[in-house]
């Protein structure tokens, strides 16, 4: 492993997330954000979508746009992922995340934590955000707050607000990407801009993790993984079917 991955993993490690710098090319991220809003405005995709005018989440990126997997399978974020859950971790779900201009920032959350009796000390899921468009503190790049995964807490406490300094944004060029521990506060920021912010979040998750407690994530289509390459097929075991109901565990 290479030094600049090993600083990202003690970064990590410390504060609960890193950031690798320009991993895709510049225009292939833009030019994925464009596609993206193209998909997020047509009406035939409205079950995949939660969210409002301001902020969406889209599941199941994973068969809407092959470019998401080579971000899936970056050899540095799955490197950071293996290290943390294993050596046979998942990528569960791939979610594109625009947020338009006015919108307000989302709650501070921990993910995947709510169903825990208590908060395990060894991670669950490590979660990346790519910048499809450049992250600004104005755009409403994700804020985080440093070391908050050591809490153990499944969620922030009633005196961590939405106006907190505790709160960091992560900036960054089109084609950086973020990554993070499950246990980490975070949030996407308001965007007081001008320009629509697109995030492609994609979660690695241990095999032992029962993923049913995401209700929006969505299956691999059988079709999507034959197209797979091998190390994409080797991320997503046991995540095919056609809709939630086929595979996940209740
Ligand atoms: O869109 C963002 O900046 C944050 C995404 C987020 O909160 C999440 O994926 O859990």
């Amino acid at each position: 492993m290479n030094d600049n991955l090993k600083t990202a993993i003690d970064h990590l490690s410390t504060y609960g997330y890193c950031l690798l710098e320009d991993r895709i090319p510049a225009e292939m991220a833009r030019s994925m954000a464009e596609r993206f809003l193209e998909l997020h405005a047509d009406p035939k995709n409205k079950s995949y979508i939660s969210g409002d005018e301001h902020y969406q989440t889209f599941f199941g990126m994973m068969n809407f746009d092959d470019r998401v997997w080579a971000c899936a399978s970056h050899p540095d974020t799955v490197a950071i992922a293996r290290h943390f859950l294993g050596p046979t971790c998942r990528v569960v779900e791939a979610c594109s995340k625009p947020t338009w201009p006015g919108a307000p920032p989302q709650g501070l959350h921990a993910d995947s934590a709510g169903n825990f009796a208590q908060v395990p000390d060894v991670p669950w899921m490590v979660n990346t955000i790519w910048m499809l468009t450049d992250f600004t503190v104005e755009n409403g790049a994700t804020g985080v707050v440093p070391m908050s995964h050591r809490s153990r807490m499944k969620g922030p406490p009633p005196d961590l607000t939405l106006d907190s300094p505790l709160i960091k944004p992560i900036t960054g060029r089109a084609g950086s990407v973020m990554l993070w521990h499950g246990g980490l506060f975070h949030m996407a920021r308001g965007n007081t801009s001008g320009q629509i912010r697109v995030g492609l979040n994609i979660a690695y998750y241990p095999r032992w993790f029962n993923n049913w407690v995401e209700g929006g994530h969505q299956p691999v289509w059988p079709e999507t993984y034959v197209r797979m390459p091998d190390e994409m097929k080797r991320l997503c075991p046991g995540l095919r079917g056609r809709n939630r109901a086929e595979m996940y565990e209740q």
